[in-house]
């Protein structure tokens, strides 16, 4: 078995620290090799780091974000619980269990969580985003919901629930559901593509480039929303200032999407996403009203590198019911170069990771996607020459990946590479704690560069202490 030098090395290296310290040391600026799939390539950052477990048995943490009262607020996706921890001491209080949250997949429950700017002051209100059975027979009508709920600071509880947005689709994969409190007062909430046109839903056509009509949207049928970033009032209405896209505003903000899992406003006041890629090409985008972001017809920038779009539900004269589904694409099945494809109001990715040369044999080397997930902006003095920096968790290589946004083309840099598959992040307003959750199960890399379902901590809060340059005494 192929191994990456780099990751060889440290594995050698790791075995006389203790694997999690030595991980939390780790980081790379990553260039591999042509041979080499780019998520398994790591080495030494200059910062040192050490890491703390805050809190552990953890029901699939999805969302962590910093509270106006110095805990960190999680949803746990699986558990249907808001949870507050205190980073002290890893001491914990339930803020709401919900029970209408349906939760049978890998991409659905209680997902996204957005605080209001003046929780504690003012505006007590908390807003989640989940998944429901909008059906109440025995069948399952999956479907996503915003909700707001008051924060009772003296019972330390979740109370007053109100529905903001209710009827949302929401398909059996690609789930997305961030959800973000923007500068402008509105709530930004990202809708995934379904997990159409692949693996089991192969039959399925992607709706992430067709946008809603009027007769849809007056109805209230939100069924144009696949593959989208909305923006919405906090009463769940629309915007009088939303972009205008194809004649009919709608909670769309941007469209062309595949699984937008982080989104964060930055110093600057625009907004960051990042989205999984299928095979290669997980993408970090400044998100601009009325942009179109590419998928599936582009993945990652329009440079005709290893992928093109291959619309199976058109595939003809064989219909795609009788195809098996594999990366060998049948020849029924229509194919569209990058470069063949004219869109408007495309907007590129800021960074693109990891992008593959074509003849990059996935089979052999395998999937190439970091699986990006929680995306945050650093914006603190506190870590020299890091502000400001997107830092964004790649679940399927178990790194925390930093992008300088005044170098945004060099080759991200890698941090806290571990066995872990980081979900999402969050940075304390001291700029030197760096708070991570994990999942419960699912795969990533050794640090040996291969493959592996075993977690290090599974469903774990995860703290990381900057303490200076690496090899400084201190
Ligand atoms: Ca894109
Ligand atoms: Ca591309």
């Amino acid at each position: 078995m192929r191994r990456p030098v780099v990751a060889s090395l440290l594995a050698r290296g790791a075995s006389a620290v203790g694997a999690l310290l030595s991980a939390a040391l780790v980081a790379a600026q990553i260039a591999p090799g042509p041979n080499v799939n780019p998520r398994t390539v790591w080495s030494n950052p200059p910062e040192a780091f050490t890491t703390r477990v805050v809190a552990a048995g953890l029901e699939d943490p999805w969302e962590v974000t910093w509270g106006p009262d110095g805990w960190l607020w999680i949803t746990e996706r699986v558990g249907n619980r808001v949870v507050r921890v205190n980073p002290a001491d890893g001491s914990r209080k339930v803020a709401a269990t919900i029970g209408e949250v349906h939760q049978e997949l890998a991409q659905d429950g209680l997902l996204g969580m957005a605080l209001h700017p003046q929780l504690l002051r003012g505006s007590d209100y908390v807003y989640v985003m989940y998944t429901y059975d909008a059906d109440s027979g025995p069948q399952v009508e999956r479907r996503s919901k915003i909700r707001r709920y008051t924060y009772d600071a003296s019972s330390q509880e979740l109370r007053d629930p109100v529905d903001v947005l209710t009827g949302l689709p929401h398909g059996p994969d690609h789930g997305a559901s961030r959800l973000v409190f923007g500068p402008d007062g509105k709530l930004y909430a990202s809708r995934g593509d379904h997990g159409s046109n692949f693996l089991a839903f192969y039959c399925v056509p992607i709706r992430a480039q067709e946008l809603p009509v009027a007769a849809d949207v007056a109805a209230r049928n939100w069924r144009g929303y696949e593959g989208k970033i909305l923006r919405l009032n906090l009463d769940g209405s629309i915007p009088a200032d939303n972009p205008v896209l194809g004649g009919v505003r709608s909670h769309v903000f941007t469209y062309g999407h595949r699984n937008p899992q982080g989104m964060a406003f930055g110093p600057d006041g625009r907004l960051y996403e990042s989205e999984h890629g299928q095979d290669t090409d997980d993408e970090v985008n400044r998100i601009d009203a009325g942009r179109n972001y590419g998928w599936p017809l582009i993945a990652g920038y329009k440079d005709d590198q290893y992928y093109t779009y291959a619309n199976w539900s058109a595939s003809a004269p064989t219909p795609c019911a009788n195809l098996e589904y594999g990366r060998d694409v049948p020849s029924s099945v229509p194919r569209t170069k990058e470069s063949d494809v004219n869109l408007a109001d495309f907007a590129p990715p800021i960074k693109a990771f990891f992008t593959v040369p074509t003849g990059y044999d996935v089979r052999v080397l395998g999937n190439a996607t970091a699986a990006l997930a929680g995306l945050d902006v650093y914006a603190s003095p506190a870590i020299p020459g890091w502000s400001p920096s997107i830092l964004v968790a790649g679940m399927a290589s178990g790194a925390i990946y930093r992008i300088p946004l005044a170098a945004s083309a060099a080759p991200p840099l890698t941090y806290f590479k571990a066995q872990e598959r980081y979900r999402d992040l969050a940075i304390a307003p001291d700029g030197r704690r760096i708070y991570v959750v994990t999942d419960t199960r699912g795969r990533s890399v050794t640090l040996a560069g291969e493959s592996t379902a075993e977690l290090a901590h599974p469903g774990t809060l995860l703290e990381f202490t900057y303490t200076g340059a690496a090899g400084a005494s201190r």
